[in-house]
């Protein structure tokens, strides 16, 4: 079987003290931080798509990285040798768990029926892959969104055709994520919006895009697929409006659709920023709903307006990140998928190394800086004083629901309100700077 990586050897951890570049300097994949080792909180996953499929090509530009195992002319040859590469990849780095598209593993053909036999073919490959190394599906999705039948969504197409093509493709995606044993299953609503409300019954959109999800859920049953559903919001890209805007619009969306108790979300870094939020927002706002599932661990630039999908190695976003995670109490069955590619100029294989071992570095620190603030409970202690007028007396009663406009005005009318205490907020942005460099 051909080496695509021979120039690497396994990636282990040397410590912070080496000067090995192709080694983890703060991943110790056995290292306990608090109740589990660093690898059961991280839960690392590799992006199949960015690291195996794509080659560099954006807007302006064709491939810039010349993968050898994608060159062969057959679709079956090409799939099995992605499938070689991604494997001999993932054992050197180390990961146990990868994510995918079904057209991730196989280009699509002419029909349905040929693509799904193809597609048989190589998830039977995958799975014996699979047992030889140990490495599992975090999760699987559907490609609803490249080929061109798609331009106008796919569960929101304007079109019955596409929609049942859709809906097709989805069933085997859930058929191949559950013999591939994946533990979740993601819809990102890719071209799932529109461009312009001039042409655009919304409404219809909306009510056909929850009966899509319905109709998986279903079949997810019929099946004994077990795995967690995903949502996995993004505001715009490619289409002007995406309706999975963020997760407080989803989360209504599946409530109003009585959908909410099949899924959780996937929550991905650079996604909360073009929604204008942080991704510790993002983070927040499903946890303290109980349904943060998973999450697409990648930065983007803040100069720039589009999902540049880098990898994630801002340690003080990590630190943030993985607060909310180990509050949380860990993501599993959910894990850190690296949608994250590298930049078009590292176009090098050995480039996908060091993108990853970065990512995976920095977020060991998040995690080691994050516990750390946890155990001393400092952000704890000052959040709690700093409502601690909710406590008692009037404040317990509105905490509790048990006062009313009348009884807060009688409370108040005679009383001169005090100005409330300071946020300290550059006194705890100094905190969390101790804790990361301290
Ligand atoms: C696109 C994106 C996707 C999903 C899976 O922005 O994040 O790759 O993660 O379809
Ligand atoms: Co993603």
């Amino acid at each position: 079987m051909v080496e695509y990586f021979k120039d690497v050897k396994k990636i282990n951890y040397v410590g912070k003290d080496s000067k090995e570049p192709l080694a983890f300097h703060f991943y110790n994949p056995q290292e306990k931080i608090g109740n589990k080792t660093m690898e059961e909180h991280l839960r690392f996953s590799v992006a199949y798509w960015h690291t195996f499929t794509a080659e560099g090509r954006d807007m302006f530009g064709v491939e810039s990285a010349h993968r050898t195992w994608n060159q062969y002319s057959n679709p079956l040859d090409r799939a099995l040798a992605r499938a070689d590469a991604a494997f001999e990849f993932m054992s050197k780095l180390g990961v146990k768990y990868f994510c995918t598209h079904d057209r991730d593993l196989v280009d699509e053909q002419e029909t349905l029926r040929e693509t799904n036999k193809l597609l048989d073919k190589v998830v039977e490959y995958i799975q014996e892959k699979m047992k030889e190394t140990g490495i599992k599906l975090l999760w699987g999705t559907a490609n609803l969104f490249t080929h061109p039948k798609f331009m106008q969504g796919a569960a929101t197409s304007c079109d019955a055709e596409v929609y049942a093509y859709a809906a097709a493709q989805v069933k085997k995606a859930i058929e191949i994520t559950k013999e591939l044993g994946g533990e979740n299953y993601v819809f990102w609503g890719g071209r799932e919006g529109y461009e312009t409300l001039l042409n655009t019954n919304m409404e219809l959109e909306l009510n056909n895009l929850a009966n899509f999800m319905h109709m998986a859920v279903e079949y997810a049953k019929e099946i004994g697929f077990t795995g967690q559903f995903l949502i996995e919001p993004k505001p715009k890209e490619p289409t002007k409006h995406q309706y999975d805007f963020d997760v407080a619009t989803s989360y209504a969306f599946l409530q109003k659709y009585d959908l909410d108790k099949y899924f959780k979300f996937n929550i991905e870094a650079n996604h909360a920023t073009l929604a204008g939020h942080t991704f510790q927002h993002e983070l927040r706002y499903a946890r303290i709903n109980n349904i943060l599932g998973s999450v697409d661990a990648n930065i983007g630039d803040l100069l720039l307006g589009w999902d540049t999908d880098q990898f994630p190695t801002n340690v003080y976003e990590n630190v943030l990140a993985m607060y909310e995670i180990l509050k949380n109490d860990g993501i599993a069955p959910g894990g850190l998928n690296f949608d994250s590619h590298v930049r078009r100029p590292s176009y090098e294989n050995i480039d996908l190394f060091y993108a990853h071992i970065a990512g995976m570095d920095a977020f060991a620190l998040g995690l080691k800086v994050a516990n750390k603030i946890l155990e001393d409970k400092v952000l704890e202690e000052f959040v709690e004083k700093r409502y601690n007028t909710f406590n008692e007396g009037i404040g317990k009663k509105i905490v509790e629901g048990k006062t009313s406009l009348k009884e807060l005005e009688n409370y108040i009318i005679d009383r001169k309100v005090e100005l409330p205490k300071s946020g300290r907020q550059e006194y705890l942005e100094n905190l969390i700077n101790r804790y990361i460099f301290g």
